[in-house]
């Protein structure tokens, strides 16, 4: 028996068109997986995906248009999985967006639109799959996290809100629905290269390297930026058999930036 084997379970990935979404979906096919289910908010976004899903040679995969942020249009989503999908045994709360804009300039509507997506969907979503769960008594969900579940940096301060409440969201499911055999840990990803993080590596008008890549590259004993497919092992792992006794932990990959003080200057 293969206890890092996702044979026969669907996984529900929310925003998983590209990115580290879709990397984890590519990894859970890998594995095994019966069906990859992923919502995002368009549906050109859901074709664009899908032609991308198509082009990996992946097949056993469902698109839905969907916001998480929309509570009535989640809990339909669920019940669509359900009917058309079957039940789901691994959710992945990914889809996030960040803002970074210094506090004192940021409008409260801005902060609320990332505390929305980046913490309120993750609870609108395991709250709308674990009564199913609970009937079961089996299921898994994986918050994704990030360096910012610890740390702070300028113009991110919505961001880690959510990202270190989305920490303590993953504890608390934990010591809710752990009775159940429902186990929910997060991934928490270092610095990754991802749309997401394209703006933080684009070279500089004189064709140098943009200030924050090198300031990642020095804070990362690795040297490097990390790539999606890097969370592959951890996200099988936090969606298998081999992780039933991991429970509300969050898994760092970070190529060891929490570990590590930063190069020092030359
Ligand atoms: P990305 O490349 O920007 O992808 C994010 C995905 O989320 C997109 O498919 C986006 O789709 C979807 N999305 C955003 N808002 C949504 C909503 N309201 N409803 C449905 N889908 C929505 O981001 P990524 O870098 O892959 O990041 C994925 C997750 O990892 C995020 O939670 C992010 O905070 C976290 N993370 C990233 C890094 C990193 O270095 N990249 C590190 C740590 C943690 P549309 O916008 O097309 O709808
Ligand atoms: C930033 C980055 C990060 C990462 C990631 C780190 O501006 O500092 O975008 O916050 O995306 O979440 O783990």
């Amino acid at each position: 028996m293969n206890i890092f084997s996702l044979e026969g379970k669907n996984a529900w990935i929310t925003g998983a068109a590209y990115g580290i979404g879709f990397a984890i979906a590519e990894a859970y096919v890998k594995a095994g997986i019966k069906n990859i289910v992923f919502n995002v908010r368009s549906q050109e976004a859901v074709d664009k995906a899908m032609e991308a899903y198509h082009k990996a040679g992946i097949t056993n995969v469902k698109g839905y248009v969907c916001d998480v942020t929309d509570e009535m249009a989640v809990k339909a989503l669920v019940e669509k999985i359900h009917a058309e999908v079957g039940q789901i045994d691994i959710l992945v709360n990914n889809a996030g967006i960040i803002k970074r804009i210094p506090m004192h300039e940021m409008t409260r509507a801005e902060f609320q639109q990332v505390i929305d997506i980046d913490l309120v969907a993750p609870y609108i979503c395991a709250a709308a799959v674990v009564p199913e769960m609970m009937e079961r008594r089996q299921g898994k969900i994986i918050n994704v996290c990030s360096m910012m579940s610890e740390l702070g940096r300028e113009t991110v301060s919505a961001y880690a809100a959510a990202k270190g409440g989305l920490k303590m969201l993953t504890r608390n499911i934990c010591s809710e629905y752990g009775e159940y055999n429902i186990q929910c840990n997060g991934i928490g990803p270092g610095y990754i290269a991802t749309p997401q993080t394209a703006p933080l590596r684009e070279k500089q008008a004189d064709g140098s390297r943009h200030p924050f890549d090198s300031f990642i590259c020095a804070k990362t004993p690795a040297g490097r930026w990390l790539d999606p497919e890097e969370l592959a092992g951890p996200a099988v792992f936090l969606a298998s058999e081999a992780s039933n006794a991991v429970n509300g932990h969050i898994l760092y990959v970070d190529g060891g930036i929490l570990a590590y003080i930063g190069k020092q200057p030359k």
